[in-house]
């Protein structure tokens, strides 16, 4: 079950028409299960609930499901400040204990981040276990992390949550595997714990740079060959992954659960002007990611880092969508990355209303739908203009028919718009690339033009 804490002194409210928004949000879904118990406990406080609050359980509720949970009841409490033991105070305390017993929930997830001392004053006192906001999100990380390198930085980052947090837990530590060091003369079982920990984090990280180190060649490589990044970036859910299939038919992962995609993804792709470009899928974004993960993730967004142009997949059909947008804006502040060209791709206008669709259009944004396909054609486009780095050009060249490896390349990274035989010499006029077309500029038929 999910306790979502709300405090007074540090929000806003708003109005009721926030649960109506929420069940909206929520494709229409009537609180049918084991939840209308808390919705009958909430009911006095109903009137005066926050739009963010709602939108953020109704979220909230949506990573503990994407972790595996079923959620049975949800708890909301507001209170000016937080209770310095628990967090929630005795008296919701008790109350969760009630609920905790009827409907026999084995896990207590709060949409909240705890601190070690909470954490165990809440354990001591509850019948079940209990996880906060981050331990959650890097369960879904640890779900989802394919390759080796996410696999081990996702458990470094567990490692490192924990550490502080271990005091009376000493029982979580036998998944760990016994084998590394042995508990010492008069050393407590705390302290031995610390010491498994801490040896595990320095093997972990070990591992890690040793991995990255080949990641990084194999990234020089690629880079000899000079094909510009472009990164798809934007919150969890926004549809990115459905995109990235959509534009390059590869089959990455795809699916409605949140962080379905831990590790960068590259595939190659032709725009309309026949330049290459390397698409790039990454892990969504969420609101008040901590700042732990932020740069324990750091390296799937390395790819975000050296891209040249960034596209920002938002849900357009969202109530969440501005909040969201900003969001993301504020990671990529973080990561140094804001200052890049960026593309502002709204994603599943499938589900406006035309009007609505019309009213979103503005210069700088596309409107597509990357389940239905649709407007990919002008989000090509607009990448390939948006690639000012390399902007298309225009040339006429003469080049001998021996030459067959300058014609192929043209051919393949170009549009050529006209081909004439002429004994052994083709002449040949492309639009592509300035940098490939410079790259052949010997063959130029007119060598008056300055690039
Ligand atoms: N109606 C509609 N649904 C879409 C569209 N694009 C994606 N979706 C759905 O939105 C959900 C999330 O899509 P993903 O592509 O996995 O989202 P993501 O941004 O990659 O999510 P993370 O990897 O978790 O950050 C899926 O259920 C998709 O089918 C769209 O254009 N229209
Ligand atoms: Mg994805």
């Amino acid at each position: 079950m999910l306790v979502a804490v709300e405090f007074t002194a540090e929000q806003r409210k708003l109005s009721r028409t926030a649960k109506l928004a929420r069940t909206a949000a929520n494709g229409g879904a009537d609180d049918s299960d084991g939840r209308n118990l808390v919705d009958r406990n909430d009911a006095t406080a109903a009137e005066r609930i926050d739009l963010d609050t709602e939108a953020s359980i109704a979220e909230f509720e949506e990573l503990a499901r994407s972790a595996g949970a079923a959620v049975l009841a949800t708890v909301r409490q507001r209170r000016p400040r937080p209770d310095a033991a628990t967090l929630i105070g005795k008296g919701k305390l008790e109350e969760i204990e009630g609920i905790v017993a009827s409907t026999g929930a084995d896990l207590l997830l709060f949409d909240h981040d705890l601190t070690p001392s909470q954490l165990r004053n809440l354990e001591a006192a509850m019948s079940c276990r209990v996880i906060d906001r981050t331990q959650l999100i890097l369960d879904i990380f640890a779900r989802h992390a394919r390759t080796r390198e996410g696999q081990l930085q996702v458990e470094l980052a567990q490692l490192e949550y924990q550490l502080p947090r271990l005091a009376g837990r000493g029982k979580s530590m036998s998944q760990l595997g016994g084998g590394i060091g042995t508990r010492g003369p008069g050393e407590t079982q705390l302290e031995t714990d610390r010491r498994k920990i801490n040896l595990r984090i320095d093997h972990v990280k070990e591992q890690l740079d040793s991995v990255r180190r080949i990641r990084r060649q194999q990234r020089q490589r690629r880079e000899a060959v000079p094909v510009p990044v472009v990164a798809l970036v934007g919150y969890t859910n926004a549809g990115k992954s459905t995109l990235f299939n959509a534009l390059t038919e590869a089959g990455v992962l795809e699916s409605s659960r949140m962080f379905a995609t831990l590790d960068p993804k590259l595939r190659q792709l032709r725009l309309p002007s026949r330049r290459k470009i390397l698409l790039s899928d990454t892990v969504g974004f969420i609101r008040n990611l901590p700042h732990t993960l932020v740069t324990s993730f750091r390296a799937t967004l390395e790819e975000v880092e050296r891209a040249e142009l960034l596209l920002h997949v938002q849900d357009a059909s969202s109530p969440m969508a501005e909040e969201q947008r900003q969001q993301v804006l504020k990671v990529l502040g973080e990561l140094d990355v804001a200052g890049k060209p960026m593309l502002d791709v709204l994603n599943k206008v499938d589900l406006l209303p035309a009007p609505e669709q019309a009213g979103l259009e503005r210069p700088g944004r596309i409107l597509v739908s990357a389940l239905h396909k649709t407007g990919l054609e002008s989000l090509m486009l607009a990448i390939d203009t948006a690639l000012v780095a390399d902007p298309l050009v225009e040339a006429a060249f003469r080049i001998p028919q021996s030459e067959g490896r300058v014609m192929a390349a043209l051919e393949a990274g170009a549009t050529v718009t006209s081909k004439r035989f002429d004994g052994n010499l083709v002449y040949l006029a492309a639009v592509g690339p300035q940098s490939l077309l410079h790259r052949y500029r010997r063959f130029r038929e007119r060598e008056a033009a300055v690039w």
